[in-house]
């Protein structure tokens, strides 16, 4: 049964799409417009009306097709014969057309929307651009910014601002799209409307600078770092300035391809969905119903706490903070009110939104307050006994039923669970500061947390447009377990020979969102300074993976807040600068461990911070801490900036070659010991057997 039909409603054809969840453009669906539009030249119908079933317009190309053969038709000959039709074609959309979705429509004659409709292209979140005629029709529709701005920033628009860049023609009640794009339809017949192809039109004459297509080059090399997507995107948009139609739809084709088959592109497809994938938990019996969320408590509100309130309230629910005192409640409020104000002033949400939100934010210091609540999250000091403290509260406080969640970065949360006699009920949910902003969250699931709650915060958490990946218990769980272990290694390259700043431009010229050094700084070497003094000798491990950090600590440079840590920052602008002493400290420490420093190669550093991550990785994987290695991936990217267009470590791994990868890590034990670089025995096993990670988790699916 074709996902596409057809028929005749009086004088008009209606062509309807109808293949969930997104209609996505599919083989069947590209067959299928093809047959109707030919059928539809021929028959009675004066015009024609393509809408679709379901919660959306066509959201885009079916990604799922892209790691196979390509099949006729292709998406741009499909478009072709619905540009070329010789009866008036018109698109409604309605919900969001993205991609191949608003390639169709501008095929199309005429566009209409409902007024909640969104549109976009978002190709290049995928490391694509827009291969069906979308970086040729959208300029000739919107002019070359505003078809920058689109193609380039991947963003949907609403259906008024299309309108407003004559993308669309009409936008109507989105109750009565059917009725009312039927009516127009039939108002282009009665008025003789022409046959009106995009690819013919020249949009109004723009004044275009002469820098433009450079300057938006320059932009995206720093915005999209190391992608090329984007350059290519703008190598296209030009030729639909400079070039005739036909010739802008071969340079955008062969752009297309050269992007679908890279890795970039498959990178990114991967990390699309895994993010999916993530939300799904493989052992939860069907149809485990979720209970109601309504009422969230949140204990403690210094940064974390105040970020984590505000994620419950930005979607409209009312959250209760616990603070020990009245003092430490009043700045907590304080300053969420402060951040709400900020984001109301960068026009980031309205001033009466910034003002709903804080008023949804109440505070209290009496743990009876906390009765009703349907959540509870605890964000306060990590150490055990003032957990012990605060669970052992809640649990004489909070009505049965009510969730028991914990913050905590490394505490274990089987024991949190023991102060409590409700240990079903009681799990981790790990945000990553600034919590109102990371879109990760790992939701720790402790050895008694029921299934029942783990349905509840997977489900809470995609509402609170979270990322959430489960856990289990262990040092870390998933993320933090592998930061130790690539900060470790930064820790012994610097010690060994490599600098500060060149770590950190070896990894940001890589992919990552920052260097770990800069990083440290930022969160503060007293934070982990603080987290190591939990540790015994044994747990810290080797002491030159901490003395630098512990020096430094020792001399008030605590960071980018003390105004020097690694770097030293200028107390206006932030900016950091190497500083020369930091590079004595590492020499004379080096020398007090007997080490002669040796310069490092960036492929050296490169490759010992990489490793380290994957081999942690599979560990984490083999020991079942993470479901599936696609989660890790997703912790890594969404929590610790590690480049999408990678696929996150364990597709990156994947890419290298697993016997490469495991060669490299046994040469690194064989010179550096086992203490650290032993490899994971599942790494080992795939890397002799030849086996990929995906055949490995299909012959283990449980
Ligand atoms: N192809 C295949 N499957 C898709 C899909 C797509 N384009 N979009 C979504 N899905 C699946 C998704 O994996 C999930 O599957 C289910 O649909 C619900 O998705 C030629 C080359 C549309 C905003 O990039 O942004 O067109 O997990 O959980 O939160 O120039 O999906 O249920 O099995 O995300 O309501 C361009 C990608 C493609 C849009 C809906 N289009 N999709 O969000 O649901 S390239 C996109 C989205 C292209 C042309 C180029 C979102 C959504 P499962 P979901 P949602």
């Amino acid at each position: 049964m074709s996902p596409v039909s057809y028929e005749l409603r009086e004088n008009i054809g209606v062509i309807t799409v109808d293949n969930p969840p997104v209609n996505a453009l599919s083989h069947a669906v590209r067959v299928g417009l093809v047959d109707v539009i030919n059928q539809a030249q021929a028959d009675d119908s004066q015009a024609l009306l393509l809408i679709c079933a379901g919660r959306t317009f066509i959201a885009g190309a079916d990604i799922s097709e892209f790691g196979k053969p390509p099949q006729e038709p292709f998406l741009p000959d499909v478009l072709n014969a619905i540009e070329q039709s010789n009866k008036v074609i018109v698109a409604a959309i309605h919900g969001q057309a993205l991609g191949g979705g608003v390639e169709t429509a501008l095929a199309c004659h005429y566009r209409c929307a409902a007024d909640t409709a969104k549109v976009g292209l978002p190709e290049v979140n995928l490391g694509l651009l827009p291969g069906a005629g979308g970086t040729q029709r959208t300029p000739r529709l919107a002019g070359a910014k505003a078809a920058l701005d689109l193609i380039l920033s991947g963003k949907p628009i609403s259906a008024d601002k299309a309108k407003d860049i004559h993308l669309i023609d009409a936008v109507f009640a989105a109750q009565d799209l059917e009725a009312q794009s039927l009516a127009y339809v039939k108002n282009l017949v009665d008025t003789n409307a022409p046959v009106r192809r995009t690819s013919e039109q020249v949009s109004d004459s723009e004044e275009i600078d002469s820098t433009l297509f450079d300057d938006y080059r320059k932009t995206y090399a720093k915005k999209l770092r190391n992608q090329f997507a984007p350059q290519l995107i703008v190598d296209c948009v030009e030729a639909a300035l400079q070039k005739p139609f036909e010739d802008g739809m071969k340079i955008e084709r062969a752009a297309f391809l050269q992007c679908r088959a890279s890795e970039q592109s498959a990178g990114l497809r991967h990390i699309f969905f895994a993010e999916r994938q993530a939300a799904k938990i493989k052992d939860l019996p069907r149809g485990t119903a979720p209970r109601k969320i309504q009422s969230v408590a949140i204990i403690g509100a210094g940064l974390m706490g105040g970020g984590i309130a505000m994620n419950f309230a930005n979607v409209g629910m009312p959250v209760k903070m616990l603070e020990i005192n009245q003092e430490s409640l009043d700045k907590g409020l304080a300053n969420i009110a402060k951040i709400y104000q900020g984001m109301a002033t960068k026009g980031r949400i309205s001033a009466e939104e910034a003002s709903a939100r804080t008023a949804l934010i109440s505070g209290t210091t009496s743990y009876e307050d906390l009765s009703e609540a349907d959540l509870v999250i605890e964000a306060v000091f990590e150490s055990i006994d003032v957990k012990k403290d605060v669970f052992t509260k809640l649990d004489k406080v909070c009505k049965p039923g009510a969730i028991l969640a914990t913050n905590t970065s490394y505490l274990d949360i089987d024991q949190i669970a023991q102060f409590t006699n409700r240990a079903s009920d009681v799990l981790g949910l790990h945000f990553f500061s600034p919590a109102h902003i990371m879109q990760l969250l790992e939701i720790v699931r402790a050895d008694k947390t029921s299934d029942e709650v783990m349905t509840t915060v997977m489900a809470l958490a995609r509402q609170i447009k979270k990322v959430p990946v489960q856990a289990r218990v262990c040092y870390g769980f998933i993320g933090n377990r592998m930061l130790r272990q690539y900060q470790r290694e930064v820790q012994m390259c610097l010690i060994e020979g490599a600098t500060p700043a060149q770590i950190d431009k070896v990894m940001m010229d890589w992919g990552m969102a920052m260097g770990p050094l800069m990083v440290a700084d930022l969160a503060g070497l007293d934070i982990s300074y603080k987290a190591r003094q939990a540790l015994s000798d044994e747990q810290k491990g080797d002491p030159k993976s901490y003395r630098i950090p512990d020096v430094l600590y020792e001399m008030g440079r605590i960071g980018q807040k003390s105004g020097s840590g690694y770097y030293i920052y200028d107390p206006e602008t932030k900016a950091r600068t190497a500083d020369p002493s930091v590079d004595d400290i590492i020499e004379r420490e080096a020398a007090n461990f007997g080490v002669t420093r040796q310069p490092m190669s960036d492929e050296v550093v490169l490759n010992r911070l990489t490793l380290s991550l994957i081999n942690e990785g599979f560990k984490i994987l083999e020991e079942g801490i993470a479901q599936r290695a696609s989660d890790i991936d997703v912790v890594y990217c969404f929590g610790y900036g590690f480049p999408k267009y990678r696929g996150g470590p364990m597709f990156f791994a994947q890419s290298r070659g697993l016997d490469k990868v495991y060669q490299d890590i046994c040469a690194y034990r064989d010179t550096h010991g086992p203490m650290y670089w032993t490899p994971s025995k599942l790494l080992q096993s795939l890397a002799e057997t030849g086996q990929t990670i995906d055949e490995w988790e299909k012959e283990n699916a449980s």
